[in-house]
């Protein structure tokens, strides 16, 4: 028991250092300070778990930029099944939210959107994916732009999920 729980701790404090702020296998919520957006998604992955950890930063969108209205969605998808998801109107991204499921070694996930008031979301655009199966991962929204949407799809051999994002300018309206 005590050398299991060494290992835990010795684990515990290996992720602690490493900054990741969710755990494997484990549920997360990240929400962005008020005004800002998630701006920066690190993850990686590791095949004991078949699963990954995150870390998240969050920025302002630009000068003045109010977000309002803000609300979480539902699962935008099943276990092991694409996912695919855009924040309506002037809607942006400001939060995630996830739980692991070892059966499907897979993750539901849930998105935080906010209203950007006074400003219209266009010119969007999907990423190219922007990891592959089992590789670390790091993106971050291009500078004076904003994620309104994700998109991703899980292989079961590789138990990993990869990743795009529609990123899109904020025009004020
Ligand atoms: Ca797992
Ligand atoms: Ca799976």
């Amino acid at each position: 028991m005590w050398s299991t729980f060494g290992l835990i701790l010795a684990v515990s404090m290996w992720a602690c250092a490493m900054g990741w702020l969710t755990q494997y296998d484990m549920p997360f919520n990240f929400t962005c300070p008020p005004d800002q957006f998630l701006a920066h998604l690190m993850s990686e992955y590791k095949h004991y778990y078949n699963d990954r950890v995150w870390d998240f930063k969050c920025r302002h969108p630009g000068n003045d930029v109010t977000l309002t209205n803000c609300e979480w969605s539902g699962y935008v998808n099943e276990f092991d099944r694409p996912l695919i998801y855009q924040c309506t109107t002037s809607g942006i991204i400001t939060g995630i939210s996830s739980y692991h499921e070892n059966y499907y070694e897979d993750r539901r996930f849930r998105f935080q959107c906010c209203q950007a008031s006074g400003y219209l979301v266009t010119n969007c655009d999907f990423t190219p994916y922007v990891n592959n199966f089992d590789e670390h991962m790091e993106y971050v929204v291009e500078a004076g732009k904003i994620m309104r949407g994700a998109d991703g799809y899980h292989n079961n051999n590789k138990e990993d999920r990869r990743w795009k994002f529609e990123i899109c300018e904020l025009v004020p309206h």
